[in-house]
């Protein structure tokens, strides 16, 4: 019998709220202070109340108000979200895109990924992260994001399921045009 942990994830776009998935881990796209922000990090502070943003606090900030710099991330309790862990994340700003914002991107994917695999996390899902307020083109990003974890994949993890969480008919579109310009590779 094929183990699971050797076997590549199923990778899969679902439209709708990621604050309303029951997966191990959601992603949130955050901001360096962790103090909860607009979009998907404001609905999902929303969605898991007061005692998220408390166990946010209490990571040791980096320097001043900063508990998450750019492209790293942390992990803390679902609280009252359907989801375990959320795993808190900080994309790049887009300055035009010869900033080192695609490496950054890329980082921001690999490293979830790793921190997954450390937690024993199964299935987990991933907001169009830096593609709001940040302002990364949407179709350069979901290349980024569904290059980076087909790459990183390719090797066991333990990870049986990924969503990429799309908000709107166009962020799904664009998640299936990356999914398609991979071919037949899965
Ligand atoms: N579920 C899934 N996706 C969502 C949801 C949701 N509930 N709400 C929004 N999105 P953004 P960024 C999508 O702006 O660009 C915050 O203020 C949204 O449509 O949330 O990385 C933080 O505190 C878009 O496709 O994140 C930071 O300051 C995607 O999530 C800053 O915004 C990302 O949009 C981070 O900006």
């Amino acid at each position: 019998m094929t183990d699971p942990a050797r076997m590549e994830p199923v990778l899969e776009v679902v439209e709708g709220d990621i604050t309303r998935l029951a997966v191990d881990a959601i992603v949130n796209a955050a901001n360096e202070s962790l103090t909860g922000g607009g979009g998907v990090d404001g609905a999902i502070h929303r969605a898991a109340g007061r005692a998220l943003l408390e166990e946010c606090l209490a990571i040791p900030q980096v320097r001043p108000h900063v508990r998450c710099p750019t492209g790293e991330a942390r992990l803390t309790g679902g609280h009252r979200l359907p989801a375990r862990h959320v795993i808190h994340t900080v994309g790049p700003v887009w300055y035009g895109g010869d900033k080192g914002e695609p490496a950054l991107l890329a980082a921001c994917y690999a490293q979830r990924l790793r921190l997954a695999q450390a937690n024993d996390i199964r299935t987990i899902a991933f907001p169009a992260i830096s593609c709001g307020v940040f302002g990364y083109p949407l179709d350069a990003a979901t290349r980024v994001a569904i290059e980076t974890i087909h790459v990183e994949t390719l090797q066991p993890t333990g990870i049986a399921r990924i969503y990429f969480c799309a908000f709107s008919k166009d962020v799904a579109a664009a998640y299936q045009r990356a999914l398609s310009a991979l071919g037949t590779a899965r």
